[in-house]
């Protein structure tokens, strides 16, 4: 029985999904048999399904299985035919009634992959079949309970021409490779873990293949291999490796131990998403797998061995262990980024993944939180589901997991995680499973930190301190309250349980700590905030403290503490913990662009704030820092950063206060930059190592602060370093130095080099990208049309999510001064993509309105020209349910 609520979408009915209408399924798929003949336009799909009814279900008989854009052939229980009046089919799938506890079903439908240019179940990407099933595109491929507390075991028999189609992959062990007659050949495949059909892959096409193998903490010995194209052997080698110390680190930090004999990477270049974790055939899209020195940069790097280590790691957090329902969704989500973001913080350096995580939160999810958008981790309504896989699902909810994390200790964490694992092992478990783990492990009541899971929006803490001299006491109080979101106004909502990591600064960087009478072993202690308003005393504080507060950035909240500059400037240079004095710098160098734009917005004149220009000088003469820290810190905030912190928005003002800010640092300090330049150049061949990485992000640094003021030597390194280095990182980089550079002795130099560079590398599709988006982000005037030869250019295709993700989604959020141009024309480009991409692929529809559906945060002439662009959206006749949901939601 359903108690979801229907909207009338044009001719299209679309459903809200409620967490609380959950219920079991009527019958469980014992078995799933599935053979497919693969044909571009007709490619016929048998199932056999072993049912048996689910006792705890309320109904009895009756069988609803999903389908979309079927052909169905044939249909029969237990071999006998089904007439056309047996079964009721809707264009949302097939209703059968009066059935027996145990039957066979046997279904036959058709679909054509070519057609499937949505990029969800089976679809073709070039010359190649695969599918992508997460979170319900199997119910493209034939009738099925396609969700994810039904799991089944699969066996799956693909036939395809042989030449074509040298390889057919799917999950699971290979049991049968033979030839048949007609230039056809067949392959069988048997996963025997219980799986949802959402973790259901088939792979067929002439790839190439690397091969290694791993052996596990108890000695078996498995096959890893990673299946791309011929001509990118040479770029598997960096997954290879990322993949086996993927296996190691789970054992060793979790004691999780890969389960089948095979596991499977397949590279594909239209996709999605990043990646896919399907049960020992994991599909990747080129971008997040390929990485070779020559056409990889660092953050390349980085990537593929982030999504590496998440898919891999998805074997136990979403697969062993599934999600009963897609409400849940952070359950694997949100655990398994914390886990990714672990690994690569223990193979790198911690400090920087720190830094780049919570700069996303801070900047994107922050943005989703307070926008029409913002849902809780555990939403309580979906109306499309692809539009929760989101920030706040993965990114907020690997914050959450920390906290447990950071409340338990790792002993308990541990612990907690073994309890969690193995009591669901096979299971479809809940986000409340995933709780009671952690409080039989703690022997904690953690009742109130739910409300991280039901409420959303960005809880506000407000601290203040007060050191008594006499007493030697210092007193901080803090005031926690959470704004209004969709589902629930500020005085709705419940004070959540905040872990605040704290120390006290005293001259010499932190100081004991005596709380509330008590002597602490260490400097730092986490507060458990638990009241809408609380007080911690310190005692024995010999002098006024600095204090810092939600070191780590201990949760997911905005922190403000009445911290003078120099405070700011001293944590920045005095604090032990790099994320802390990263933190404080960067709210100093807010304050100064802040300050720039009063005075701009005055007309009057300005300097730079001279305790940033004093940190900057400082860090650079500090030679035993770590260069990449020295690289954070000096980057001034990001435009978008910067945005979420303005009401309203002043796209224009804010990049001209930014811009001139940094041309003043980077004049103040030119032989500076100059010799940190230098200092970090050398001869050595490319390694992607944390070193080597740190010493390349602060020459780069350098460069793009040279850059902001050259002349004709500096312009000269620029063009050498484009020219003459031996990895992408720098090639990059000088390119888009040159790019953004603004000095009328560069513009000549920039076609030049945008030539040259396509020229070189047109044929590396990656390489191409990261050409386009150099051109998208390019902020000068004019950018629009630039925008538009772009996309006639050979090297764009309007089919390929990459390709748009490069222009369209890089334009849209990066380049805010052309994008948010004040006659509306980048938001009526805007529209008219996301009306095409509506009809073609409506996942990357959706996801390019997130600028569009923040238009409440602008002035109201920007706001009522991007109303109108989401209008005319809205107006259109036949609007996904993705596209439908977010516009209606935003309006
Ligand atoms: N689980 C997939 C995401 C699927 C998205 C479907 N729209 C990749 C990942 O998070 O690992
Ligand atoms: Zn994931």
């Amino acid at each position: 029985m359903s108690h979801s609520t229907d909207t009338l979408n044009g001719d299209n009915m679309l459903t809200t999904h409620y967490l609380k209408d959950y219920t079991v399924p009527s019958f469980f798929i014992k078995t799933t048999d599935l053979t497919f003949k693969l044909d571009p336009t007709k490619t016929e799909v048998t199932s056999v399904l072993t049912l048996a009814a689910n006792p705890e279900a309320p109904t009895k008989g009756t069988l609803f299985l999903h389908g979309e854009s079927l052909t169905l052939k044939s249909l029969a229980i237990d071999g006998k035919p089904l007439k056309a009046d047996e079964y009721v089919l809707s264009d949302k799938g097939l209703t059968l009634t009066h059935l027996p506890a145990a039957f066979t079903l046997t279904c036959v439908t058709e679909i054509a992959p070519e057609r499937n240019s949505s990029l969800e179940g089976l679809y073709k990407s070039r010359s190649m079949y695969c599918t992508q099933c997460e979170a319900e595109g199997f119910r493209k491929i034939t009738y099925y309970s396609d969700r994810p507390d039904v799991l089944s075991e699969f066996t799956t028999t693909i036939i395809a021409n042989k030449a074509q189609y040298p390889v057919l992959l799917s999950n699971g062990n290979l049991i049968e490779a033979v030839d048949l007659d007609g230039g056809l050949h067949k392959a069988s495949w048997h996963d025997p873990f219980k799986k949802p059909a959402y973790l259901f892959a088939l792979v067929a096409g002439d790839l190439a293949v690397v091969e290694d193998s791993f052996t596990t903490m108890s000695a078996r010995e498995i096959t890893l291999k990673i299946f791309v194209e011929a001509k990118d052997l040479d770029k598997c080698e960096h997954a290879m490796a990322s993949l086996k110390h993927s296996m190691r680190w789970d054992e060793e930090v979790y004691g999780r131990e890969y389960d089948l004999d095979i596991f499977m990477i397949v590279a594909v270049d239209d996709f999605n998403m990043g990646a896919m974790e399907n049960k020992g055939l994991n599909i990747f899209n080129t971008s997040c797998v390929l990485a070779n020195p020559k056409t990889t940069t660092d953050a390349g790097f980085a990537r593929v061995e982030a999504v590496v280590a998440h898919e891999y790691f998805h074997n136990w957090s979403g697969n062993r262990v599934t999600c009963r329902d897609w409400f849940q969704l952070s359950l694997k989500e949100g655990f398994t980024v914390f886990r990714d973001a672990e690994f690569s913080a223990d193979r790198g350096s911690r400090t920087v993944k720190r830094v780049e995580d919570v700069s996303v939160m801070r900047t994107m999810q922050f943005a989703e939180d307070s926008g029409p958008m913002a849902h809780p981790v555990q939403p309580a309504s979906y109306m499309e589901i692809s539009n929760f896989y989101t920030l706040t699902i993965y990114e907020k909810g690997a914050e959450l997991v920390r906290m447990y994390h950071t409340l338990l200790g790792p002993e308990l964490f541990r612990k907690a995680t073994d309890i969690y694992f193995e009591r669901h092992d096979g299971e479809a478990a809940t986000i409340e499973d995933f709780v009671r783990a952690m409080e039989e492990a703690s022997g904690r009541d953690l009742s109130q930190f739910k409300y991280w899971y039901s409420q959303a929006g960005t809880p506000v803490v407000q601290a203040a301190g007060d050191y008594d001299a006499q007493e030697q006491t210092f007193k901080l109080t803090f005031k926690q309250y959470c704004p209004d979101t969709p589902e629930a106004t500020s005085a709705q909502k419940k004070p959540y349980l905040i872990p605040v990591n704290v120390a006290l600064l005293g001259t010499q960087g932190p100081q004991a700590l005596t709380l509330e009478g008590q002597a602490l072993n260490s400097d730092e202690v986490v507060l458990e905030l638990t009241e809408s308003e609380q007080t911690f005393t310190f005692h024995h504080v010999a002098s006024e403290p600095v204090p810092t507060i939600f070191r780590g950035f201990s949760a997911p909240v905005k922190s403000a503490y009445p911290y003078k500059k120099s405070d700011l400037l001293h944590i920045a240079t005095q604090d032990k913990d790099g994320f802390t004095r990263f933190d404080a710098f960067q709210q100093l160098a807010v304050v100064a662009i802040f300050d720039v734009m009063a005075a701009m917005r005055k007309e009057e004149s300005w300097q730079v704030e001279p305790l940033l220009l004093d940190g900057i000088g400082q860090l650079l003469a500090d030679e035993n820092l770590d260069p990449a820290m020295v690289a954070l810190m000096c980057e001034l905030p990001s435009e978008a950063y910067m945005s979420g912190l303005s009401t309203p928005i002043e796209p224009h003002l804010l990049h001209r206060a930014r811009e001139a800010l940094k041309g003043a640092i980077a004049a103040h300090y030119v032989s500076v930059w100059r010799s940190t330049y230098e200092r970090c150049s050398s001869d050595k061949a490319y390694s992607f190592n944390a070193q080597d990485v740190a010493l390349r992000s602060l020459k780069n640094c350098a460069l793009s602060y040279l850059m902001a003021a050259p002349d004709a030597s500096i312009l000269n390194t620029c063009l050498t370093q484009f020219k003459h280095s031996d990895n992408m990182t720098d090639e990059i980089a000088a390119l888009s130095a040159l790019v953004k550079c603004t000095d009328p002795a560069a513009t000549s130099l920039k076609a030049e080099a945008l030539n040259t560079f396509y020229e070189r590398w047109q044929n590396e599709a990656l390489v191409v990208n990261l050409w386009l988006s150099v051109q998208a982000t390019n902020a000068e005037p004019g950018a629009l049309a630039r925008i538009k030869a772009l996309m006639e250019h050979p090297g764009y295709d309007s089919q390929n999510p990459n390709k748009i993700r490069s222009v369209v989604s890089m334009f849209c959020n990066y380049n805010a001064v052309n994008f948010h141009a004040e006659d509306g024309s980048g938001y009526q480009f805007l529209a008219d993509q996301i009306i095409v991409l509506n009809k073609q692929n409506p996942q990357i529809a959706a996801r390019l309105l997130s600028p569009l559906v923040k238009w409440k945060k602008y002035d109201t002439n920007r706001q009522q020209l991007m109303r109108e662009a989401l209008e005319r959206i809205h107006s259109e006749p036949e609007l996904s349910s993705d596209v439908y949901e977010i516009v209606v939601k935003s309006l």
